[in-house]
C-alpha cells in the first residue's frame, strides 16, 4: 500500500502566489515542526480553506503515524442515565428527581455485562453514564475489585472528571487521595469526557452546575500523577466561538506540556435532538473536517487525534482520516446510548472487527488494532475477510 505523506504536494501548496501570508506562514511553521499560536490557530478557524487545513494536518497525521489507524475492542457500561447535574446538550440523562423513567445497574448486574464477553478478545470496558447521588466511591470501588478479579486482563477505562469530582467531594477526600482508591481498586485510565468548553462563559450556558475547566484539569493531572493515562474532548458546534475552541485547546496543550499524561484528543459533534439545545444548529460536514484538520494541526503534543464514530456517523468518520485523525475508537458492540439519543445517524451503534477494519482501508489506511494506551495488537491491512464476517449483524 502506498503511504499518503503527500509531502511536495504539500510544498506546492505553500508555494501558491495566491496564498495568504500569514496562512503561508503557519503551513511553513507547520512543516518546521514549530508550534502554533492561539491567534494562528484563531486565524485556522477564520480563514483556513477545508482543502488548506486538511493537507497539512494529513501531512501532520502521515508524519506521525504513517498510514495507520487505530482501533480497539471494547464494550461500554452505564451505569445511570440518572444524573443531578442540568447540561443543557446531554439527550441522555435523566434528572434525579425524574429517576424513575432511568436505569440505574447494581454491581452484579454490571459484573454480569462484563460476564457476557468471557472468551470474547475484548481488551478495554469503558465505564461512564450519570451523576448518580446513591453511586459513590465505595460503589465504584467495588465494581471496580470484582471487574478486576473477574477478569484481570481487562482494561478498565472509566468515570469521566465530572462523575469523579462529585465522588470525591461527597467522600469527602482530596482528588488525590480519591483517584489514588480508584487507582488501587483497578481504574487504570480516564476517558475524556465532561470537557465540553472551558471557557467559563460558555459553561455558564450550557453546563453551570458541573465541575469548571481548573477541576476538570485538576482531576486529569492527578491521574497522570499516578502514571494513568487519559483523553480529553471538547464538544463543539453549539454556542462557542472560534476562540473559545483555540482555548478549550490551549488549556489541555499546557496540560500536556507539564504531564504527558494524555493519549487522544477527541473533539465531539454537537447533536441536537431531544435536548435543550434543539433550537442551536448543528455545523455542517465541512466545518467538522476542519474542525479536526486544525486539532491536529494546533494539538501538537497529543500523540493521537480520534473521530468516534458512532457519534459521527461511519461516512463523516471515514472522512476524517484523511484530515488529521488517526483513531476511530471501538467495535463498541451497541453499548452506549449516549449519542443514540442525541440524534446521531448511529441509532445502534456496532460494528464487528472486520467491519471497521475494512472501513479503514477503504479510506487508503492501515486497520491495526491497539489496546487503550496504544500497544499494537494485530495489524488488519493484509487479512482477508469472509462475506459472512463483513455482513454480520
Ligand atoms: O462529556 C453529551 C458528550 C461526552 C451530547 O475518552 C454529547 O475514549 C454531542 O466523553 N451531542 C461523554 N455530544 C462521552 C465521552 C467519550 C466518548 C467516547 C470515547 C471517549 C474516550 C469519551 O458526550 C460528554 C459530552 O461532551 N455529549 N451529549 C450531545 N447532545
Ligand atoms: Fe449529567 Fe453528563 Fe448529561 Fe451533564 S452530560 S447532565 S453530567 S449525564
Amino acid at each position: 500500500m502506498t503511504t499518503q505523506n503527500d509531502y511536495p504536494a504539500v510544498e506546492t501548496l505553500l508555494q501558491d502566489a495566491r496564498l495568504d501570508k500569514a496562512l503561508k506562514n503557519i503551513g511553513e511553521k507547520v512543516l518546521a515542526k514549530e508550534r502554533l499560536t492561539t491567534d494562528e490557530g484563531i486565524l485556522l478557524f477564520e480563514k483556513g480553506e477545508l482543502g488548506y487545513v486538511g493537507a497539512l494536518a494529513n501531512f501532520v497525521r502521515v508524519r506521525m503515524h504513517g498510514d495507520k489507524t487505530y482501533f480497539n475492542r471494547n464494550f461500554h457500561i452505564e451505569p445511570t442515565n440518572v444524573c443531578i447535574f442540568t447540561c443543557k446538550f446531554c439527550s441522555y440523562s435523566k434528572l434525579y428527581k425524574h429517576k424513575e423513567e432511568g436505569w440505574e445497574l447494581s454491581v452484579d448486574q454490571m459484573l454480569d455485562i462484563v460476564k457476557k464477553y468471557d472468551g470474547q478478545p475484548v481488551t478495554e470496558v469503558h465505564i461512564v453514564g450519570g451523576v448518580h447521588p446513591k453511586m459513590n466511591l465505595d460503589f465504584f470501588v467495588e465494581l471496580l475489585e470484582k471487574i478486576r478479579a473477574h477478569r484481570p486482563d481487562l482494561h478498565i477505562k472509566g468515570f469521566t472528571a465530572v462523575e469523579l469530582d462529585y465522588m470525591f467531594r461527597k467522600a469527602k477526600l482530596s482528588v488525590q487521595e480519591g483517584m489514588k482508591k480508584l487507582y488501587d481498586a483497578g481504574l487504570q485510565s480516564m476517558p475524556g469526557g465532561g470537557a465540553e468548553i472551558f471557557h467559563p462563559d460558555i459553561r455558564a450556558q450550557i453546563c453551570h452546575d458541573k465541575v469548571d475547566a481548573d477541576g476538570w484539569l485538576d482531576i486529569h493531572r492527578a491521574a497522570h500523577n499516578l502514571g494513568m493515562h487519559t483523553n480529553a474532548t471538547m464538544l463543539y458546534g453549539h454556542v462557542e466561538q472560534y476562540w473559545h475552541r483555540v482555548d478549550h485547546m490551549e488549556r489541555l496543550r499546557r496540560l500536556q506540556d507539564e504531564t504527558g499524561g494524555f493519549n487522544t484528543f477527541i473533539p465531539l459533534k454537537f447533536r441536537n435532538k431531544d435536548n435543550e439545545m434543539e433550537h442551536v444548529g448543528e455545523v455542517s460536514v465541512i466545518e467538522d473536517l476542519r474542525l479536526y484538520a486544525i486539532a491536529r494541526l494546533y494539538m501538537d503534543n497529543f500523540p493521537h487525534l480520534k473521530a468516534y464514530w458512532p457519534m459521527l456517523g461511519r461516512q463523516s468518520a471515514q472522512l476524517t482520516l484523511s484530515f488529521g485523525v488517526n483513531d476511530l475508537d471501538g467495535t463498541i458492540d451497541d453499548t452506549t446510548k449516549i449519542y443514540s439519543m442525541a440524534g446521531a445517524e448511529e441509532q445502534n451503534p456496532s460494528m464487528n472487527t472486520a467491519q471497521l477494519a475494512m472501513l479503514i482501508k477503504q479510506a487508503g489506511r492501515r486497520p491495526v488494532e491497539r489496546d487503550t494506551v496504544y500497544n499494537e495488537i494485530k495489524d488488519y491491512t493484509d487479512v482477508v475477510f469472509s462475506d459472512e464476517e463483513l455482513m454480520a449483524k
